[in-house]
Parts: structure tokens; C-alpha cells; sequence
């Protein structure tokens, strides 16, 4: 089973699964209960058949997901929907988001860069990398321009319900392809016979992943390199830009008060989109690339989802953008806390709440994961005296404990093999029961302070 947008504390989308589970709660899991990870993925595991048939009655090979998912993965995404004057609303989502496939992809990959759990690789993982990225070799198209381009989807930012070469979706799914050219690759060495009847049962050949490559290298990513910028999808620069300050104050969703004809004319974005893709694959780009599209971005998003202020909220906090961060941090505590979104009798926010976690240990605290270990970069918000929580990395359970003024960072190996920690300039062998010490000098710059046990 998994955990549905709303959990189990009320009936709002009827415990249906969406992408809120494997992007925004699922990092919390993985890094902190790593077994309850592996559960929530295996869901998808037992729903591959119907990501596989839903792939093949839209035309596509491999397996596309449900946007909205039950118990058997069929698609549950009601076609369409009653609007106030009790009028048809038709609703695409279940035909369009796509971006599903790579969101459960990218949380496979995830989740076995920090475990390193083989055994579920085996019995599931490389399965699911390699029927998703079949399906987006399936779904490109390459053109006239000699490159691949996804037509027709609906991305994070769903005010944009049919839109071409969605960067989100683009660059996410050449990632998939990519971890799957990857596993295959790692397979065939290391698990050369599981490799073959892995292969096998899904009548994959050398000459299909040679293509998969060519899509993952030829597809659209919407960067301008000269820029910086990415277009969040093609024609995006060219629809009305709307300022949003004049907004200030309002309660309706942004959709509500333009009226969803003149919001998809307009670059008013209603959540996190070309901002979740620096989130998820932020290492990848140069920090310029983060604050020239933060710019761009953060100012036309209207926040019409739960799941879009945490998202901001990390960005800004990676960026040290600490203010703000914490600003869009308590607003995100606030939709469930003080009801802001107006529907917190249909359940909690599950989705927000797995954001609010990434906007602390992601953002504030700065957690990434290296190949050796984990790196930290912390930028607490002045109002925080101190933050500290458990990370899990690969068998092992680190401490983590962040202090200011001055900023001190106190970290302890409680369980496990010997692991690196990166803090700034330095990097350290954490062994088990040491408490490694750094202080923030004026200058920016982490020295070590002493190490005990
Ligand atoms: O998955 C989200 C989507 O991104 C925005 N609308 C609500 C869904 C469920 O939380």
C-alpha cells in the first residue's frame, strides 16, 4: 500500500496516490525510516501491470502511471468534475500529468542512492527504471529539428493543462532514462544472470536502449544556456505576464480570480514547476541557474497548491534566502494549522507536511547526498536557536545538530560503518560514537572545532 494525498484522516481525492507521495513524503522515509520507503515503493511495484496498460491504451510502450491511484493502479482520476453553477468541468489530468512515470523513477533512484538496498533493485527497482523509460522512448518524438520533444502534457503547473516540451516533465524523464542506462549497465555486470532474465522477460535488446540513450541525449530541456533560463514549457515567454502583487490579499486561487481562459493565457504558474525541477535535480546546474529562475519564477506563482510554498520554501533556503524561506515555511505549517487553504476538514495535507520536513533538513539544514556520505549546508533562520534530527544513510543513523549564533554543526555516527560528511571546504571520516565539531567563522568558511566520543 501507499499513503494517499489526504493519508487517512479524511476523504478529500478518497485516498487516492498521486505524486505528492513518491516527491514530497517519500524523502522523509527514505532518509529516516528506510523500510517504510521500500513499502510505499513496492506499491508501485504491484501496480506496474496497470502503469503498463494504461501505457499501451494510450499508445505508449513501457509503463505509464496513474495520475490519481487506487489499490489495483488503474486510473482513478474522475474525468471530470461539477463546477459551482453545476456545470461540466472536464479534467485531463488522468490523460496529460505524465510527469507521474519519472516522479516514481526519480524516487527509486533516490532511494537506492541512499540505501544502496540491492535486493529490492532486484525484485523491483530496475523493473519499474526500465518499463518507465521505455515508456518516454515510446512517448518522445523526435522532429525535424533532430530532436525529441513531448507534446501534449500537463506539468506540475496544472493552470496549463495541454502544453508542449514541459521542462519539468522533459528533463525528469531523460533522468529516468538515464538511471535506467545505468542499472541496466550495473546489472549486467555485477548480477550478470538476474541481468539476463531481468532482460529477457521484458524482450529488452541493445539496440532499444541504444535508442532510449538518443532520446535521453536529444530531448528538449528548455534552458537557454546564455540565460540561464529555462522556459517552463514552449511558448510559456510569450503568454501575458500578470503581476501578482496586485493580488495581495486575495483568498481565491489565482484560476478563480482570472478565470481559468485568461490563467492559461497568462505566466501565472500555479505551483512549483521549472522550481521542483532545481529542487530534485538542483546539483546538476550552477548556482546561477537557481537564482536567475527563483527570480523569474517565485514572483508569477500564484501557490494554488499545498504542495508549492514547501517547494519555494526549500529553494529559498538552499539559496539562503532565509527570510523568505521561513515565511513560505510557516505558511505551509499554517494550511493545516490555521486552516488558510479552507479545506482542512478533508484531511491533513499529507504532501505539504513531507515538504515542510524537505524545507528543514533539505533546505535549512542543507542535506545532500554524496557518493561517500552526506553533505550539509546550513542557513537556519535567525528566529531558530537550534535544529536537530536523524538521518539514515546506507545502514548507517547519523545525528545531526545545528546551532547559531555562531552557527555550529555537531554531528554524531550512532550506528554504522565509517562515512564522510562534507561542510563546506571540509569533509571528515565520521566512525561510530565520534561527535565531530565545526563552527561558521565570519567569513563564511567551516572550521573544525575538536572531535570527541
Ligand atoms: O498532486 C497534487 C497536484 O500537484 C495539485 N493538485 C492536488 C494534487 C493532490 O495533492
Amino acid at each position: 500500500v501507499s499513503v494517499g494525498a489526504r493519508a487517512l484522516t479524511g476523504d478529500i481525492y478518497k485516498g487516492h496516490v498521486f505524486w505528492d507521495t513518491e516527491i514530497f513524503l517519500l524523502p522523509f522515509y527514505t532518509f529516516t525510516w528506510p523500510a517504510a520507503a521500500r513499502a510505499m515503493l513496492m506499491y508501485r511495484y504491484h501496480t506496474l501491470p496497470a502503469a503498463r496498460t494504461k501505457a499501451e491504451s494510450l499508445g505508449y510502450r513501457g509503463a505509464l502511471y496513474a495520475w490519481e491511484s487506487a489499490d489495483t493502479g488503474e486510473e482513478t482520476t474522475p474525468p471530470f468534475a461539477l463546477g459551482p453553477q453545476r456545470q461540466i468541468i472536464p479534467i485531463h489530468n488522468g490523460v496529460r500529468e505524465h510527469h507521474i512515470s519519472a516522479d516514481i523513477a526519480y524516487a527509486i533512484w533516490q532511494y537506492w542512492q541512499a540505501t544502496r538496498d540491492t535486493s529490492f533493485l532486484l525484485e523491483a527497482g530496475a523493473e519499474i527504471l526500465l518499463e518507465t523509460a521505455r515508456f518516454w522512448a515510446s512517448r518522445a518524438q523526435l522532429e525535424d529539428d533532430g530532436r525529441y520533444h513531448i507534446r501534449g502534457v500537463i506539468g506540475p503547473d496544472e493552470y496549463h493543462d495541454d502544453v508542449d516540451d514541459n521542462a519539468y516533465t522533459n528533463v525528469m524523464a531523460a533522468f529516468n532514462i538515464e538511471c535506467a542506462l545505468k542499472i541496466a549497465r550495473l546489472l549486467k555486470q555485477r548480477q550478470r544472470d538476474r541481468w539476463e532474465s531481468l532482460r529477457a522477460r521484458l524482450t529488452l535488446d541493445a539496440e532499444e536502449m541504444a535508442h532510449w540513450g538518443e532520446v535521453q541525449a536529444r530531448l528538449i530541456t528548455g534552458l537557454n544556456p546564455e540565460t540561464g533560463l529555462f522556459e517552463q514549457f514552449a511558448g510559456f515567454f510569450s503568454l501575458e505576464n500578470i503581476d501578482l502583487k496586485a493580488f495581495t490579499g486575495r483568498t481565491a486561487p489565482m484560476d478563480v480570480v482570472l478565470g481559468p481562459e485568461r490563467t492559461r493565457l497568462s505566466q501565472v504558474v500555479k505551483q512549483a514547476d521549472v522550481i521542483m525541477l532545481l529542487i530534485l535535480l538542483g546539483h546538476r546546474y550552477e548556482p546561477r541557474i537557481h537564482e536567475t529562475n527563483f527570480d523569474y519564477y517565485e514572483p508569477r506563482t500564484g501557490h494554488g497548491s499545498s504542495l508549492s510554498p514547501p517547494a519555494h520554501a526549500v529553494l529559498a533556503a538552499r539559496l539562503g534566502r532565509v527570510e523568505l524561506a521561513k515565511q513560505l515555511f510557516d505558511e505551509t505549517a499554517a494550511i493545516d494549522l490555521d486552516d488558510t487553504m479552507g479545506n482542512a476538514a478533508g484531511g491533513v495535507h499529507i504532501g505539504a507536511l513531507g515538504g515542510l520536513w524537505q524545507a528543514a533538513i533539505l533546505g535549512f539544514a542543507g542535506l545532500q547526498l554524496e557518493n561517500v556520505g552526506i553533505r550539509l549546508e546550513p542557513h537556519l533562520p535567525p528566529s531558530w536557536r537550534r535544529m536537530s534530527f536523524p538521518v539514515q544513510w546506507r545502514r548507517r543513523r547519523v545525528r545531526v545538530r545545528i546551532e547559531i549564533e555562531p552557527l555550529r554543526l555537531n554531528v554524531t555516527l550512532e550506528r554504522g560503518q565509517p562515512m564522510s560528511i562534507h561542510v563546506g571546504e571540509l569533509r571528515h571520516q565520521l566512525t561510530r560514537g565520534e561527535i565531530w565539531k565545526c563552527i561558521q567563522r565570519s567569513d563564511g568558511a567551516w572550521q573544525e572545532v575538536n572531535r570527541g566520543h
